[in-house]
């Protein structure tokens, strides 16, 4: 297996985003040998390594209308402009939430992080309250990232999100595709927008448009039971990366530009990859 996309099955690279970006750099790589029969067969392999997360299928798609270095340039800038525009659609949504707000959070994802630092520096008060995300801990990648950046964080077990359902003002999450069904993200989500609509809080989406998922099939990555640490004769261990939270749970997806409420506010976008 090429490195770049062994790197990204064990997860050393990971994140949406960040995995397009890399299957980006991936496809530069076996573009040196020029773009033939051979880059086509071998740039379908690249999205299959983690096959949930939409946006490498995209990056593959948009590539092979047209492939070339020029294209993977332009693809890659395009990726790079979501971690600037995201955030600041996301900041302005929030702000119209209140100047000071309490947020939960699931997982790590870069789209979440930077919105919180745009909104720190737009003088928004914000603190954090993050989950573990078991069994990779990516809930440590955030915390750490928004100590860093003096944004005040509460790192906590995965099940502790019911307990302070009260205290927060909105749980927001990031996404690996929006589809049909609903949206997909780090497994455990769907009980951050449940309990987020018992309560009467907002449950909103960092993503982009291209995180649309319009592919008619579609996989749950289930990743090895070693994970979880544990083995006995006769137990099945499950292993599950995503889930689905329905859209009647997801209160906005924000993109780019603008917000969408249900899957048919999709069809306004027409996918980088020509697809939608
Ligand atoms: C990461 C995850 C993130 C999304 C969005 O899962 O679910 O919320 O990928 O990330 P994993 P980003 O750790 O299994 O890749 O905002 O960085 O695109």
């Amino acid at each position: 297996m090429h490195p770049i996309l062994r790197q990204i099955k064990q997860m050393k690279i990971r994140g949406a985003i960040n995995i397009g970006l890399a299957v980006l750099d991936y496809l530069e790589d076996i573009g040196k040998n020029g773009f033939d029969e051979e880059f086509r067969k071998n740039a379908d392999q690249a999205w299959k390594v983690r096959p949930t997360t939409v946006v490498a299928y995209n990056v593959v798609q948009a590539v092979l209308q047209n492939p070339s270095m020029k294209r993977i340039d332009e693809i890659r800038k395009s990726l790079h402009r979501i971690n600037d525009a995201v955030p600041k659609s996301m900041c302005q949504r929030l702000r119209k939430l209140g100047k000071s707000l309490s947020v939960l959070t699931h997982c790590h994802s870069t789209e979440f992080v930077e919105t919180m630092k745009q909104c720190k520096s737009r003088g928004m008060d914000i603190e954090v309250y993050v989950t573990e995300t078991r069994p990779k801990m990516q809930g440590k990648i955030t915390a750490r990232a928004l100590a860093d950046a003096g944004i005040a964080v509460s790192y906590m077990v995965d099940d502790a999100e019911g307990l302070f359902m009260n205290d927060i003002d909105v749980v927001i999450t990031g996404s690996d595709s929006i589809r049909k069904e609903g949206i997909v993200n780090k497994i455990g989500t769907m009980e951050f927008a449940l309990l987020a609509k018992a309560f009467k809080k907002p449950f909103l989406v960092a993503s982009s448009i291209w995180k649309i998922d319009t592919r008619k099939e579609f996989q749950i990555e289930f990743r090895p039971a070693r994970e979880l640490g544990f083995s006995y004769p006769g137990v099945k261990v499950l292993n599950p990366a995503f889930d689905i939270t329905p859209w009647k749970y997801v209160s906005g997806v924000i993109v780019e530009n603008g917000e969408l409420r249900r899957w048919k506010d999709a069809n306004k976008y027409v996918l980088p990859s020509g697809k939608g």
